[in-house]
């Protein structure tokens, strides 16, 4: 729907690499609507719920260990079919298989260092977006809009 909503967030080595502006720009340029946004340095605890799906996984401690090693930039993106979409703009979850142009694509090499994550399915994002903003989103509305869709 149009008012589909995902939970994008730039890891830690995204922020110290300086490409926080970059992924903001990529999604307000393609049309979505900003709809919340902070810098939080997260606990373990609350990272091992974030990932409590891939608990069991042999890379899930050092998983944790980098997600929680410094601060992340947690957003929720509104729009048409956000949450596919932003997959398709994040890239394949190994760097090495993301097509350039995608920002894992032009940004990263490494799989425990993919700068960035996306909601895998709508499910997923309305979870992530209570657990990262339990103060609840932004409702607004944004007037580029109607240039964006018919
Ligand atoms: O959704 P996505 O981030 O693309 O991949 P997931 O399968 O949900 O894994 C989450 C996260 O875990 C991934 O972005 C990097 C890390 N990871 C890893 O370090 N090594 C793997 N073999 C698989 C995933
Ligand atoms: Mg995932």
């Amino acid at each position: 729907s149009v008012q589909e909503r995902t939970y994008i967030m730039v890891k830690p080595d995204g922020v110290q690499r300086g490409i926080v502006g970059d992924i903001i720009s990529r999604f307000e340029k393609r049309g979505f609507k900003l709809t919340a946004l902070k810098l939080v340095h997260a606990t373990p605890a609350h990272l091992e719920e974030h990932y409590a799906d891939l608990k069991g996984k042999a890379f899930f401690p050092g998983l944790i260990k980098y997600m929680a090693s410094g601060p992340v930039v947690a957003m929720v993106w509104t729009g048409l079919d956000a949450v596919k979409t932003g997959r398709v703009m994040l890239g394949a979850t190994n760097p090495l298989a993301s097509a350039p142009g995608t920002i894992r694509g032009d940004y990263a090499l490494a799989v425990g260092r993919n700068i960035c994550h996306g909601s895998d399915a709508v499910e997923s994002a309305e979870k992530e977006i209570k657990l990262w903003f339990p103060e609840g989103v932004v409702q607004y509305t944004n007037d580029n809009e109607k240039w964006v869709f018919e």
